[in-house]
C-alpha cells in the first residue's frame, strides 16, 4: 500500500475510533455505580456479554431515533401504567368474585327449596307415622278386647282377664287401657263373685294377690272405683286379731287374693298381678 493510501485510511478510521472510545467511556461512567463495575478494564467493556447486558449503552452509542424517542416513557408514566394494570386485575378479580357469589346464591336458593320440600315430606311422613301408630293402637285395643273375652271370663256384658305380668297399681291401670280395656271393677256382688271364682281357678293351687280397680287414694277411707264411682259394697279380709283395711294412708289400693277373693288394702307401689275387664 502506498503511503498516501495508508494515510487516507488512518485519517478515516481515527475519528471513528476516538468517537467509539469516547462513547464507551461515557457509558462506563454511567454504569460505574452498577453491578458491572468488574467488567470494566481501563475504561473499556470486555466481550460481547457486556455488550448484551448493557443495551442502553449500545443504544446511546447509536443514538435514539425519532420514533424511539416518542415511545420513551418516564418513571411516573411507568408507575401510572403499573397502577392501572393492577386496578384492571383487581376489577377482573372482583368480577369473578361477583360471579362466584351469584352462583353461590343460586345454589343456596336451590338448597333452601330442597330443604323446604324435605320438611314437607318429613311432615307428611310424620303424619302418616302418627296415623299408623293410631291405627296400631286401635288394632291393639281391638285385639285386647277380643282376647279379653276369648281367653278371659265372661260375666253378662263384660269379660275379666287376668294378667301374669307384675305391675304397680298405676302400671296395671295403664296396661289395661293399652289393651282396650280397664282395670277390673266388679260393680256388684255378682260380678265380684264371678271375678273371685275366675281368679281362684286361674291360680289354683297357688294363692296370689292381684290388683282390682278400687282405691282410697283421693281421700283416706273413701273407696272409689277407678272410674270415680263410689264403692257401695266390700269384701275385706277379716281376722280375729286384725282385719282389713289396716294400712291407713300407707296402703291406698286394693288387692284381691285368689284363694278366697278377700280384699286387702295394699301399698299402691307394690308390683303384683292384675285383672282387666273388657266390654263383652
Ligand atoms: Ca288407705
Amino acid at each position: 500500500m502506498r503511503k498516501g493510501a495508508a494515510l487516507f485510511v488512518f485519517l478515516c478510521v481515527l475519528p471513528l475510533f476516538l468517537c467509539e472510545t469516547g462513547v464507551e467511556k461515557l457509558g462506563n461512567q454511567s454504569t460505574m455505580d452498577g453491578q458491572n463495575k468488574e467488567t470494566v478494564l481501563g475504561g473499556f467493556y470486555q466481550g460481547e456479554q457486556v455488550a448484551e447486558e448493557m443495551p442502553i449503552a449500545k443504544d446511546e452509542e447509536q443514538g435514539p431515533g425519532p420514533t424511539e424517542a416518542a415511545l420513551a416513557t418516564t418513571p411516573l408514566e411507568d408507575t401510572f401504567s403499573y397502577i392501572l394494570s393492577r386496578l384492571a386485575d383487581m376489577d377482573s378479580a372482583i368480577h369473578r368474585l361477583n360471579v362466584f357469589q351469584y352462583n353461590l346464591d343460586v345454589k343456596l336458593s336451590q338448597l333452601s327449596d330442597k330443604v323446604i320440600r324435605m320438611d314437607a315430606k318429613v311432615g307428611k311422613i310424620q303424619d302418616e307415622t302418627e296415623s299408623i301408630s293410631r291405627v296400631n293402637k286401635e288394632n291393639h285395643r281391638e285385639i285386647g278386647r277380643l282376647e279379653g273375652c276369648l281367653k278371659g271370663h265372661r260375666v253378662v256384658r263384660k269379660c275379666f282377664l287376668i294378667s301374669r305380668s307384675y305391675e304397680t297399681y298405676a302400671g296395671a291401670v295403664e296396661r289395661c287401657r293399652e289393651r282396650g280395656g280397664r282395670i277390673a271393677m266388679p260393680k256388684d256382688k255378682r260380678e265380684l263373685a264371678a271375678l273371685a271364682k275366675h281368679t281362684r281357678e286361674f291360680f289354683h293351687p297357688g294363692n296370689w294377690p292381684l290388683w282390682i280397680g278400687v282405691s282410697d287414694r283421693r281421700s283416706e277411707g273413701l273407696y272409689l272405683f277407678e272410674d270415680g264411682i263410689r264403692v257401695t259394697f266390700f269384701q275385706w279380709h277379716e281376722q280375729l286379731l286384725s282385719s282389713q283395711p289396716d294400712g291407713g294412708k300407707r296402703e291406698n289400693c286394693v288387692t284381691l287374693t285368689s284363694d278366697d277373693g278377700d280384699w286387702w288394702d295394699t301399698d299402691c307401689e307394690r308390683r303384683t298381678y292384675f285383672a282387666c275387664e273388657f266390654d263383652g
